[in-house]
């Protein structure tokens, strides 16, 4: 294979990568991934020790150890098109030799997990609910610039999305992606799981109107009434289908959780989400920590 040229594998002269500024080095097995720069130290304040800390723009990352589990926690700021930098720089530090600029043989599967927080689309799920994504049902363009397979499960979900909401019809091209079966069956107790839609905009498409008029305003009854099987959807965020997608495609093991700090039928929202996340991070670094 011929090396990475210098525009396609972007190394600093430090020896990092350019976006997230890390190592090979700097980077653990298990990587905790989340929106908001400022979540990561509510993160690494529970680990033991911290060995590792950088910040070039939105990504920061914290670097340590809870016992004798090995974890970074990323930033990634919103949407789908930083996940494609996070994700490809992630993979990139385990398997791609700096040195010689080609993907090593030996792969390397990282588990990230993405702490989050969401709107939630239930009624029955209440606000500070905390959510685990069976699949994500992506209504951003991420995954349309790559070559990923679907097994038939999630073929079947996405053409009954389709059917029923008929967003298909609509400029928009659904697409699905199931998370980390390996990662999910940890979060038991206390954790809902469900179909998580992913959207390319918090406002218009996620239905809250402003002052812009909204092209789909029927979007969140949709969403809601969806039902295939035992699957229904349970929320909406901004991250879910290009972590799942570029999982896939990457060969790492991906799971998102997300705290409900809206609910958009009861149209409520958390009163104190900075607890509510924080509940979330502590539970989940508990069963992270022993998997
Ligand atoms: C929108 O406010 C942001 O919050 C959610 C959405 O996915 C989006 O990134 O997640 P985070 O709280 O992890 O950023
Ligand atoms: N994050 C979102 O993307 N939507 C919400 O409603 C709440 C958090």
């Amino acid at each position: 294979m011929n090396p990475l040229g210098s525009s396609e594998l972007i190394i600093t002269p430090r020896g990092t990568i350019y976006h997230l500024d890390l190592a090979p080095e700097h980077i653990a097995p298990t990587v905790i991934t989340v929106g908001d720069p400022d979540r990561v130290k509510e993160v690494s304040k529970y680990f033991d020790r911290i060995t590792h800390k950088a910040q070039h723009r939105e990504f920061v990352t914290h670097t340590g150890y809870i016992g004798n589990k090995h974890i970074s926690c990323v930033s990634t700021g919103i949407g789908p098109d930083n996940i494609d930098i996070v994700y490809n720089e992630l993979d990139a530090l385990v398997n791609i030799d700096f040195a010689t600029r080609t993907v090593k043989d030996q792969h390397t599967s990282l588990s990230l997990i993405r702490l989050g927080t969401c709107g939630c689309l239930q009624a029955e799920v209440p606000v500070e609910s905390l959510i685990v994504s069976s699949h994500a049902i992506g209504m951003d363009n991420l995954m349309h610039y790559y070559k990923m397979d679907n097994n038939p499960d999630e073929n079947y979900i996405i053409n009954e999305f389709n059917r029923h909401t008929g967003l298909d019809n609509k400029n928009i091209r659904p697409y699905i992606a199931e998370g980390s079966i390996n990662l999910r069956k940890h979060f038991g107790a206390g954790y809902v799981h469900g179909i998580t839609v992913t959207c390319p905009g918090f406002y218009g498409p996620q239905g809250r109107v402003l002052r812009g008029p909204l092209a789909f305003p029927h979007l969140i009854d949709a969403l809601t009434t969806f039902k295939s099987g035992d699957n229904r959807i349970t929320n909406f965020e901004m991250e879910t289908s290009a972590i799942y997608g570029l999982g896939k495609v990457l060969g790492h093991k991906s799971l998102s959780i997300s705290t409900a700090v809206a609910n958009r039928v009861t149209k409520t929202f958390c009163s104190d989400g900075n607890a509510a996340v924080d509940n979330m991070i502590r539970k989940s670094l508990e069963i992270i920590a022993g998997i």
